[in-house]
């Protein structure tokens, strides 16, 4: 009996709709309607009871109740001097090789003449201040601090504040790696607090931490609907639920390969998702042999074998690479790797992923920490209209109407007109009055 299940659809009707794969490829639960009444109990606590309820529900949630929620800078000053040097390397690596590609990332204001004396621009602007998440949960995440902090600063954000849960074993504190990485980025507004408390605390402005414009980051079903209960109130990045592979690979992969990535994605969590996609069956029964010898050995070998023994894990068989594109396609995975012969080509015809790995030697490992891309991507099919965390995230643009008196004199009948149309005279009269 192999650990992930293997799903059959070479036989389905070359008719199949993107609907049709998606319910044979299903997702973990991850219901967020169903837990919108709990989180928006949170919140309300939060924005009635202030730091009080926030230090309250730190005590339910994390096990600790902390006083003074602002993490001291000489804290986090502490924790980069006593950072192993090796993951400082690691660290410094990361921020760079991100920076460069967020750079190469920024757009100039959009400036467009329309005729003499009409000028439109799209000028970009950064948002003022925005809250970063960065979550505790069954690992710290260190690397979820520079992909979230790296492009608000190339964006240029002038104020940036970082929360994450506290925890017991450090005093209250957050991991002392997250806080290292603060104070390595040159973040110093850090927040000991977790879950959707954080969120509203950011989305409200509570104790010492004023309201921010924009929220971003993962978490787990708490944070995610806390930021749907109060997108509108504050700008959020995507809803990022449980992580999840897909790898769409043909008879030319190496079965090893395949497996250490299901394996690592399924390391996350247990609602985490590895999804192989292909077209060999040999391929398929190598994979299963080789997560035997892997599973077996790794060290969080409970949660992988809860990950890929989960209906949201599986081996799918398709008859060809352009059914496997398709089913890939209407999965929309965060990471999708692609481990095929031609690999990059089949990777431009992918209208819907997070990240797309392309080849052996760019495993979903190397978009964790190191390739310059981002990890916080969309989720839960969100890759089909929404984008991985970027400078864009952090960048609105204003549009700025720049018109003469010749300008408006050559559009103003036009104007004049459509306002008619939708019978609000006073629209085409406050541009005829300034021809009488
Ligand atoms: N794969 C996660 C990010 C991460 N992996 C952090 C390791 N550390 C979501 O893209």
């Amino acid at each position: 009996m192999s650990l992930i299940r293997r799903i059959d659809l070479r036989a389905a009707d070359p008719a199949s709709s993107g609907a049709d794969y998606r319910a044979a490829v299903p997702r973990a639960d991850f219901d967020v309607e169903a837990a919108v009444p709990a989180v928006h109990a949170i919140c309300e606590e939060v924005r009635t009871g202030g730091l009080d309820a926030i230090r309250d529900l730190g005590e339910r949630f994390d096990g600790v109740r902390v006083d003074d929620i602002r993490v001291p800078v000489a804290t986090m000053t502490a924790a980069l001097e006593q950072l192993d040097p090796a993951v400082l390397a690691g660290l410094e690596e990361s921020i760079a090789r991100l920076r460069a590609a967020s750079i190469n990332e920024l757009e100039a204001d959009a400036v467009t003449e329309l005729g003499p004396g009409a000028t439109v621009t799209h000028r970009k602007v950064p948002v003022g201040r925005v809250g970063l998440y960065v979550p505790g949960g069954l690992a710290p995440l260190v690397s979820t601090v520079v992909m979230n902090v790296v492009p608000a600063q190339v964006a240029g954000v002038e104020s940036i504040a970082l929360s994450s849960p506290p925890q017991r074993e450090y005093g209250g504190l957050p991991h002392p790696t997250i806080l290292a990485a603060c104070a390595l980025l040159g973040v110093d507004e850090v927040y000991a607090v977790g879950g959707a408390q954080a969120i509203a605390m950011f989305a409200y402005g509570v104790g010492p931490c004023p309201k921010v414009d924009l929220v971003t980051g993962p978490g787990n079903i708490y944070v995610v609907t806390a930021k749907r209960i109060l997108k509108g109130l504050v700008g959020i990045d995507s809803e990022a639920g449980p992580t999840e592979v897909a790898i769409l690979a043909d008879e030319t992969a190496d079965p090893v390969y395949v497996a250490a990535d299901l394996v690592a994605e399924a390391e996350h969590d247990p609602l985490a998702a590895a999804v192989l996609v292909t077209t060999s069956e040999e391929l398929a029964d190598a994979v299963d042999a080789e997560l035997e010898t892997q599973v077996a050995a790794t060290k969080h070998s409970e949660r992988v074998r809860t990950s890929l023994g989960g209906s949201q894990s599986a081996v799918v068989l398709v008859r060809d690479l352009e059914q496997g594109l398709a089913v890939v396609d209407a999965y929309a995975s965060e990471h999708l790797e692609i481990h095929t012969a031609d690999a990059a080509a089949w990777a431009a015809r992918v209208r819907n992923a997070g990240a797309i790995f392309i080849g052996p030697h760019a495993p979903t490992a190397l978009g964790d920490y190191c390739a310059g891309s981002n990890h916080v991507l969309p989720t839960g099919g969100c890759a089909c209209h929404s984008s991985g965390l970027s400078v864009r995230a952090f960048i609105k643009s204003i549009h700025v109407v720049d018109y003469t008196r010749e300008g408006l004199a050559a559009v103003k009948d036009h104007v004049i007109t459509l306002a008619e149309a939708e019978d609000l005279p006073g629209h085409g009269a406050s541009v005829a009055v300034r021809f009488e």
